[in-house]
């Protein structure tokens, strides 16, 4: 029976096994409590061997099934520990985070670099006055220029600005001479879109107004900014252009290498010195409001420029539409820092 009960605890797999064989064994009407059982009807003497003999066989198999028991119990512990384990040299699951667009950057950036030139950054609506947008801009109705700036209309009769230049006059109005601002924000124009266009895009606006403020002082303006963006071996370069607003006008361009070894010039925007006719139009407008006149004979510079023309130089984009798509296998190149 000893042989049989160590074959059959050996092979109890589990706990429950185990008991199966502990009851078939020693449970009240087990094959030893039997055997015990049976002492009662044998005589005395044999009734002292034997019961020894089976007392024997019972402490034996009890040994055997606390044995087998703490085998178990450590299994089922160590298999238990296993399935909980943590493998910390696998990779760390990613957390998706957001991140700001790559033109929010570049316009932070933009401000960070004409704050240091103390400027001050303020913003205007995108909503605005045809007389804003145009008319103190030196650009009446009748102006062929207006087609320069294709226009979203809104059912009152106002629109979406289509550059960032209303704030010049908004500024203005409100504020005295000397004054550099720069003015980033969203623009609108009614126009087909294709690689290097959208109908919505971003500017930033510069203004800069005092006293024998020339020509220099923006050339100098604009080369530090494109150093500021593109580090101390880009250059600047200047041609001759037509905004009502400015006289004389011109548009500019910068010349950066990028980490690729790519160089090339990148248009990036208009410029040029305040026309009379705007300033003229801010001290008519500041006169109506009871305000002084003091722009009339003041000098200044006033630039505008698309950032969106800079991540694409910046970042080799061949396609301006790729900003606005909001797809993050693009956007999503943008979270590490700025270089
Ligand atoms: C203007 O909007 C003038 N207000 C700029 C200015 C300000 C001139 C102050 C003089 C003094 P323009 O239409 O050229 O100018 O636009 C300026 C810049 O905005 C362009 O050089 C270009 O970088 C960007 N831009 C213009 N149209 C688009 C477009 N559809 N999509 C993306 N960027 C554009």
């Amino acid at each position: 029976m000893l042989q049989e009960a160590r074959t059959q605890i050996q092979q109890a797999g589990n706990l429950e096994a185990l008991q199966t064989v502990k009851t078939h064994y020693l449970g009240k009407n087990g094959e030893v409590t039997r055997q015990l059982k049976s002492l009662g009807a044998l005589s005395p003497e044999e009734r002292k061997v034997k019961g020894q003999e089976i007392n024997l066989l019972k402490q034996e198999i009890d040994g055997l099934i606390s044995a087998r028991e703490a085998e178990l119990k450590e299994a089922a512990l160590q298999a238990k520990l296993a399935s909980e384990a943590i493998d910390v040299t696998l990779p760390a699951l990613s957390l998706p985070s957001g991140g700001l667009h790559i033109i929010t950057r570049i316009l932070d950036d933009l401000s960070d670099i004409f704050t240091r030139m103390g400027y001050n950054v303020v913003e205007g609506n995108e909503m605005e006055d045809d007389a804003y947008n145009f008319q103190h801009l030196n650009i009446p109705w009748y102006h062929p220029a207006r087609d320069l700036w294709d226009t979203f209309w809104l059912k009152d009769g106002r629109l979406l600005r289509t550059h960032t230049s209303p704030m010049q006059i908004r500024y203005m109005l409100e504020h005295s001479a000397p004054l550099k601002i720069v003015v980033p924000g969203k623009v609108y124009r009614y126009e087909a879109t294709d690689a290097t266009h959208e109908s919505m895009f971003h500017q930033l606006e510069g203004l800069v107004v005092g006293d024998n403020i020339s020509m220099a002082d923006l050339k100098g303006t604009i080369a530090e900014l494109a150093r500021g963006l593109f580090g101390p071996k880009a250059k600047v370069r200047f041609q001759p252009s037509f905004y009502p607003f400015v006289e004389p006008g011109a548009d500019f361009a910068v010349w950066w290498e990028n980490p690729r070894g790519e160089s090339k010039w990148l248009e990036l925007g208009g410029c040029g010195m305040v026309h009379p006719n705007v300033f003229k139009a801010v001290d008519d407008l500041r006169e109506q409001r009871g305000l002084p006149r003091m722009y009339e004979g003041k000098t200044g510079f006033a630039f505008g420029l698309g950032p969106e023309r800079i991540a694409m130089l910046k970042y080799g984009m061949p396609d301006i539409r790729y900003f606005y798509a909001n797809d993050l296998r693009v956007l999503g190149q943008f979270k590490g820092e700025l270089q």
